[in-house]
């Protein structure tokens, strides 16, 4: 089919993630990046690459390809920018996000087919270049807030331009997906109100980038609620802001707006192990009746070298008193752990274990430990780069697909990995325990699949509480037959 340029469609939005992945999130991002195109008259479709095969989709439609790209997407980006450059050459490619972010200059040095990217916030600076390319406006390229790109030899990079007013970014073009396409949403919808973080672990994309924090006001979040549970009617909003409880006043304000509204949904929110060990029992309450039900939380390490190495600023201590308040009023406290850090020990990680258990006992969830991943541009990165040969492979470290990351040991690496793939053996156990046949059936597509994956997760969840218990995570072929048996279908894993 030849598709001449007056017939093309104005912006394709991809999020470069796993093929077939269970589950997928919103690419919030991209809609947030849409919202403003779709009102300046610009169409724009997404594509959801852990839903839909790239191989399989016509590029050439599109005069601009948008790519977010995370630091673990990465090489993924790279894979199928090549190939969309090679079915559509004359498509405009702008990535933006983390990734390009926190290394604008390598990245674009790195990859041909990319055309501009975009640093920083991208509504503004992405309207602006759609503009310029689509509508030829006379705006000046330096005078585009982010941009970053080449003219000859040389790289420009534009001085990003963070948003103001986040409430201009309310209302997000959520028709824009097949809801079908995200099963979750109908039990938890994803929303967000505020970017940004103040504080400054030394692992996070928010410290090193150190973006302002800045927030939606409750006035507008209740607005924008009303109208999710008007149009979608989710049983949780989730609330998927890196750190939602930075403004406590916000918070409070928030909550008995919902209260005088009579907003019966329930929440899920992001928040830090400090604030929850220190809030009181008023805050606590309000929190309770407004309709808050988990808050997820970074506890990262049960060792307080590894806490102070990483930056946290928390003691163990104030992860349990955390756990406790939040049980207390009936929140359910739902951690995290990091591992494969530089400079762990196994010491440092059976203090890990053992924190895990007491937590869990006393009514936490944990919905993971992850292998650490050295994000650029970090104090941890740069210290580790001097000492070691990194390989960008690293970034791109996930449970079933390690990478040698190059700081540790390829055996200390193992049994890193076997340790993550416990703890994700639990947490799929939990998660599915609750799913209803049907629920099942929406995500495994053939009601044997849901037989034989229930099975495998049920033998394999035996074997990992076994070497939970025993403290046993060497040798972890098991590991390697689970991924095998339940990933066997996943034809185009590295497609
Ligand atoms: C919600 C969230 C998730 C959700 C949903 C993710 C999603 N839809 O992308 C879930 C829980 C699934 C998730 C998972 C993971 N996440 Co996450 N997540 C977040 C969180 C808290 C908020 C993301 C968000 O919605 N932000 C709001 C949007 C509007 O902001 P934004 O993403 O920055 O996008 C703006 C700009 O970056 C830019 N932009 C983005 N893309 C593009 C593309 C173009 C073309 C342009 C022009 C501009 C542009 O414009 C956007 C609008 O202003 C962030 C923290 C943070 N502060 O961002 C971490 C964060 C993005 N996650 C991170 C990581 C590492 C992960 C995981 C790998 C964790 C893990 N070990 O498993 C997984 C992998 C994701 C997957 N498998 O798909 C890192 C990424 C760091 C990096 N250097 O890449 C972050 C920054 C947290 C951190 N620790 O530093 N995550
Ligand atoms: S509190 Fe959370 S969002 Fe803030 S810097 Fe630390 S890890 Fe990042």
């Amino acid at each position: 089919m030849i598709i001449s340029k007056k017939n093309k469609k104005d912006v394709l939005l991809i999020y470069p993630g796993q093929f077939a992945e269970s589950d997928p999130n919103f690419p919030i991002q991209l809609l947030c990046l849409a919202k403003p195109l779709i009102e300046q008259g610009i169409s724009v479709d997404i594509l959801d690459l852990r839903i839909n095969d790239y191989r399989y989709f016509d590029f050439r439609e599109y005069r601009v390809i948008g790519i977010t790209v995370m630091t673990v997407f990465y090489n993924r980006a790279k894979k199928i920018t090549e190939f969309i450059r090679k079915t559509s050459r004359d498509s405009i490619i702008v990535y933006g996000g983390h990734h390009p972010s926190l290394e604008p200059i390598t990245t674009l040095k790195e990859n041909e087919a990319v055309n501009y990217l975009i640093c920083g916030e991208g509504e503004a600076s992405f309207l602006k270049l759609c503009q310029k390319i689509i509508y030829k406006s006379d705006i000046d390229f330096l005078d585009i807030e982010g941009l970053v790109f080449k003219l000859g030899n040389d790289v420009f990079v534009n001085k990003p331009k963070e948003i103001l007013n986040l409430d201009d970014t309310s209302f997000l073009p959520y028709g824009l997906l097949a809801l079908t396409d995200y099963p979750k949403a109908k039990e938890r919808f994803e929303f967000y109100s505020s970017r940004g973080c103040p504080h400054s672990c030394s692992f996070c994309s928010n410290s090193i980038r150190n973006i302002r924090w800045r927030a939606k006001t409750p006035a507008v979040m209740i607005e924008e609620i009303k109208d999710i549970i008007f149009s979608f009617s989710p049983k949780i909003i989730s609330i998927f802001d890196a750190n939602f409880f930075v403004s406590k006043s916000r918070i409070a304000e928030f909550c008995k707006l919902l209260i005088k509204e009579k907003i019966k949904v329930k929440f899920y929110a992001m928040g830090r192990c400090d604030y929850f060990a220190g809030y009181d029992a008023d805050f606590m309450k309000l929190l309770t009746e407004a309709g808050f039900i988990e808050i997820a939380m970074g506890a990262e390490s049960g060792s307080l070298p590894m806490l102070k190495y990483l930056n946290k600023n928390i003691t163990v201590e104030m992860i349990i008193s955390s756990v406790k308040n939040c049980v207390a009023y009936k929140i359910k406290p739902i951690l995290s752990f990091v591992i494969d850090v530089p400079n762990e020990t196994k010491k440092d990680i059976y203090q890990t274990l053992d924190l895990y258990d007491a937590i869990v006992k006393l009514g936490a969830a944990v919905n993971g430990i992850f292998l650490f991943i050295p994000f650029p541009g970090s104090k941890i990165t740069s210290e580790i780069i001097e000492k070691f040969q990194l390989s960008k492979d690293t970034y791109a470290r996930s449970l079933y697909d390690i990478k040698e990351v190059g700081y540790h040991s390829r055996s200390y690496e193992l049994f890193c990995q076997t340790i993550a793939f416990c703890a994700h053996l639990f947490l799929v156990r939990s998660i599915r325990k609750n799913w209803s046949f049907s629920r099942k059936l929406a995500r495994d597509k053939h009601w044997m699949k849901v037989v034989v994956n229930d099975s495998i997760d049920w033998l394999f969840y035996y074997l990992a509480k076994a070497r939970w218990r025993l403290r046993f995570f060497y040798l972890g072929y098991d590991l390697r037959i689970y991924w095998w048996l339940r990933n066997r279908d996943f034809s185009v894993k590295d497609n």
